[in-house]
């Protein structure tokens, strides 16, 4: 799993047949995420399925997709296979109620996504809802009668028969993202991770498969953890409150915090899976690709600060205007605010040489002992004049100025700071 350890920017779409209602069904709107209308308005399998007669989603451009993908810095898209509504969004032969079948559409979107992913070189994976299925009758539903069901039926007839398919027609798959487990034995669980890795033994498991059986953890949905944790992890994280899309939802974050993000859960060791909700048209909303472009524009330059970097030891202090991630003989200091001058506290390995990450400007450095006898590095900018080296260094350093420190030592030491 190491090409999912190195790539730490991942992006996730959600696309169904909820694109369609975008959060408003029979005029009533809902307050909560917009795949979750069928759920929470309590709407029949039948009636729900009627959407399908309207989706013919002509906007739907694998290739755009990938690019902005490829663009943000991304290594990796997970795309909704098949959510909690139980509607396949590829081509199906073990059900009826597919984007190929039942739409006046009539294509596999997913195929035409694995194909662009694989000419632009970037690697595809499929969000399967294992257990949670409100169209199959034996499928599981949150806060419903879930032990009257024949989940036996729904897992032989439905869900290992479609990751079967998922998992043989589309060359390689990247990783399974399992969700929402609900009363899944680790026997059903381990019965589907064995399905996986029989198939395709590259192939990653999301950690919502259920019991502690997936390949890495998957945090709660925009959650960060603080602390190192026991397995590797990935935030999976919206661009708004919404996963599929919603037409009344513009809390977009900006550029600003979505990098932000992005630098801290990579400077604590994790990946960033970061979500787009294609409408019904399949259009990718506006305020997404102006953000995802932005991003960008960050990695673009600085790429090198989070592609492939290993988490650091943890260092002992918050240090509130940054973060520090890493590599072998390398540290990378993400300054994300105005200081005359960078200071780092109880660091007691070697520098060879400091610079801006994106334009090579080598900075001054001093290694001492402060007044307290803790080592330290100090750090100036050019004539001490960090907004003329952020104009420099252009879309690359608006929200973080990335330092790059070579080290003489393979892994950099902090000191311990309790004495
Ligand atoms: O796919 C996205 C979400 O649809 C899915 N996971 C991400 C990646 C997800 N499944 N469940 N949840 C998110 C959260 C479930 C919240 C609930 Fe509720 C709280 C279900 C029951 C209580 C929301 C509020 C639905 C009913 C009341």
């Amino acid at each position: 799993m190491q090409w999912w350890l190195d790539a730490k920017f991942g992006l996730f779409i959600h696309w169904g047949l909820y694109a369609l209602p975008a959060g408003e069904y029979k005029g009533r709107k809902t307050n909560n995420i917009a795949e979750w209308i069928m759920h929470d308005f309590q709407i029949p399998p039948q009636e729900y399925a009627q959407l399908a007669k309207q989706f013919n989603p002509q906007q739907f451009d694998a290739k755009a997709i990938v690019q902005l993908a490829k663009k943000a810095g991304m290594g990796y898209i997970v795309i909704t296979s098949k959510h909690h509504e139980g509607f396949a969004m590829y081509d199906s032969a073990c059900s009826d109620y597919t984007i190929v079948k039942s739409t006046p559409y009539g294509r596999d979107p997913i195929r035409e996504l694995a194909m662009a992913c694989q000419q632009e070189g970037i690697r595809l994976g499929f969000y399967y809802s294992q257990a949670q299925d409100w169209y199959d009758e034996n499928g599981y539903e949150q806060d419903a009668d879930n032990e009257a069901k024949n989940f036996r039926k729904y897992l032989d007839e439905k869900c290992k028969p479609q990751l079967r398919e998922l998992l043989t027609q589309y060359g390689p798959v990247a990783l399974i993202w399992f969700d929402t487990p609900l009363i899944m034995t680790a026997d059903e669980s381990k019965e589907l991770r064995d399905l996986v890795k029989e198939l395709q033994p590259d192939c990653l498991v999301s950690g919502r498969i259920g019991s502690g059986l997936g390949d890495y953890a998957s945090t709660g949905d925009n959650f960060i953890p603080l602390l190192p944790t026991k397995k590797p992890w990935e935030v999976p994280a919206t661009l708004n409150h919404t996963w599929g899309f919603n037409q009344f939802d513009t809390a977009w974050k900006q550029p600003e915090a979505v990098i932000r993000n992005l630098i801290k859960i990579v400077s604590r060791g994790g990946n960033y899976l970061l979500n787009i909700g294609p409408d019904g048209s399949g259009r990718v909303p506006e305020e997404s690709c102006r953000i995802l472009e932005e991003v960008g524009e960050f990695m673009q330059g600085n790429e090198e600060s989070i592609v492939g970097t290993k988490a650091l030891p943890v260092y002992p202090y918050d240090l509130g205007w940054g973060y520090l991630t890493g590599r072998s003989g390398k540290v990378y200091i993400h300054v994300l605010e105005e200081k005359p001058m960078v200071q780092l506290l109880n660091v007691c390995s070697t520098i060879k040489k400091v610079y801006l990450l994106a334009n090579g400007e080598e900075l001054a450095f001093e290694q001492r002992e402060t007044c307290e006898g803790d080592a330290c590095w100090n750090i100036w900018w050019p004539n001490d004049d960090q907004e003329a080296a952020r104009a420099r260094l252009g879309a690359a350093g608006k929200v973080d100025m990335v330092i790059c420190v070579e080290i003489e030592e393979e892994e950099v030491e902090f000191e311990p700071i309790d004495f």
